[in-house]
């Protein structure tokens, strides 16, 4: 079979909720991937930065191949001989009392908001399902209907009424704007520390440790959505660290996940946490012995390699390098460590042909909100292959392109 006949298949089966760049992945390795004809790819998208550790890494194959040879499932019903060590080994690296084991971002943010809405009923006095938490203009966080009931970008949340109420929305980067939808029942506020979908926008140094100020001030919970910032990809280990913004709820995922397995969590103090009673919440998968294998294994590589401080390196070089580029058609280079925007000026079209001309030049990386491409290789690329990747990008960003403006959404 060739490459089209896999995208065909996938058309003729497949919900049509993505339009992927036409290429087929049919093998990878640390930072490459190979098509179904063998064309070799450099990946920066990293699976929107779940592949921190890149393809397949050795260390992590290994703790899967050893725990699939003894058991990968047992439920919650039963504790099993490696949860309680990841949740431990987990805990001490972020710095946090408790964990609470899911599988999906999704379901981590989701269960953020109900540890804390619990710890506001039972904990804080706010009246029983009366409370409000504060997120930001432009916020990913999922694809729940929940999710999607705070979400401002309309795509997400068209047709998926009716949705969850207490939600409020404070323009991103603007913690006086916070504190000014803060009211007697609010319990908390969700941030991402850096908008990945929202078009990698980076608030104003400051932003997250006024952040920090103002829920302590007000007494109520910082969560921060590190589920893309976290672990290494924005040149810290968490992205609160370049602000010593310390979260009272942290949300994991991803790359927690080692880019083998869906491993999320939520970390928090025991005075939070310990509102959950047995048969509160729960997950089939959550917490399961190849997830816990995976994410030790996922911990241990992001500290021995210390990826954060390879995103922090080769983050400023591939920044610096970009901006060194001469391009009618770039309007803003931002970012933090190895998580890059490039955003196109809206006169010269979208970002998705040049993710197209980039992906016919062996790269591979996706549009986010239309005009900006979104650069987030694996933390373990080189330098050599950054330069390898600057080659193509400058060529891509100074030739002639064909001006494709913004398709018109059906009817
Ligand atoms: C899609 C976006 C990125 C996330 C943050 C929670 C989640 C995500 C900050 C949910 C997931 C993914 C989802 C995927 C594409 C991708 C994405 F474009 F959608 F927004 F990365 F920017 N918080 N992001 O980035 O985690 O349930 O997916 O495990 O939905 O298209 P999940």
């Amino acid at each position: 079979m060739r490459s089209q006949d896999y995208i065909d298949l996938e058309y003729a089966y497949g919900a049509h909720n993505y339009k992927p760049i036409p290429v087929v992945i049919d093998r990878a390795e640390r930072v490459w991937v190979w098509d179904v004809e063998g064309k070799r790819y450099l990946d920066m998208l990293s699976s929107y930065s779940a592949l921190n550790h890149g393809h397949r890494h050795p260390r992590i194959i290994k703790a899967l191949e050893q725990q699939l040879q003894k058991v990968t499932l047992t439920s919650r019903a039963f504790h099993n001989s490696v949860l309680g060590l990841f949740e431990e080994k987990l805990a001490k690296f972020a710095g946090y009392d408790k964990v609470l084991p899911m599988n999906t971002g999704a379901e981590a943010v989701e269960s953020a908001l109900k540890v804390a809405r619990k710890w506001a009923y039972y904990k804080r006095g706010i009246p029983m399902n009366e409370g409000n938490i504060i997120v930001a203009e432009g916020n990913f966080h999922g694809r729940t209907i929940t999710i999607v009931s705070f979400s401002t970008e309309h795509q997400y949340r068209d047709g998926f009424g009716p949705y969850t109420p207490g939600f409020k929305i404070a323009p991103f980067g603007d913690a006086k704007a916070v504190e000014a939808l803060i009211d007697e029942r609010t319990l908390g506020i969700l941030v991402e520390p850096i908008q990945g979908e929202g078009g990698v926008r980076v608030p104003p140094h400051g932003y997250l440790a006024e952040l920090r100020k103002i829920a302590t001030k007000h007494r109520i919970l910082l969560m921060f959505d590190e589920i893309q910032t976290g672990l290494g990809r924005t040149g810290k280990m968490f992205a609160w660290q370049w602000e010593d913004a310390k979260p009272d709820v942290l949300i994991l995922g991803k790359a927690l996940g080692g880019g083998v397995y869906p491993v999320s969590a939520v970390l928090t103090s025991n005075d939070v946490m310990d509102v959950l009673k047995p048969g509160d919440h729960g997950s089939t998968f959550g917490g399961n012995p190849l997830a816990a294998a995976v994410g030790i294994a996922a911990i241990d590589v992001l500290v021995e390699e210390k990826l954060d401080e390879r995103a922090k390196v080769l983050g400023e070089y591939f920044m610096d390098q970009l901006r060194k580029i001469r391009s009618d058609y770039v309007k803003q280079i931002r970012g933090k460590g190895l998580l890059i925007g490039v955003e196109i000026k809206k006169e010269f079209g979208t970002a998705r042909p040049f993710c197209e001309k980039l992906a016919q030049l062996g790269i591979l990386c996706k549009e986010t909100h239309e005009q900006v491409i979104r650069f987030a290789p694996p933390l373990v690329i080189e330098k050599d292959e950054i330069d390898w990747a600057l080659e193509r990008i400058e060529r891509v960003l100074t030739e002639p392109i064909q001006v494709q403006t913004k398709v018109a959404k059906l009817a």
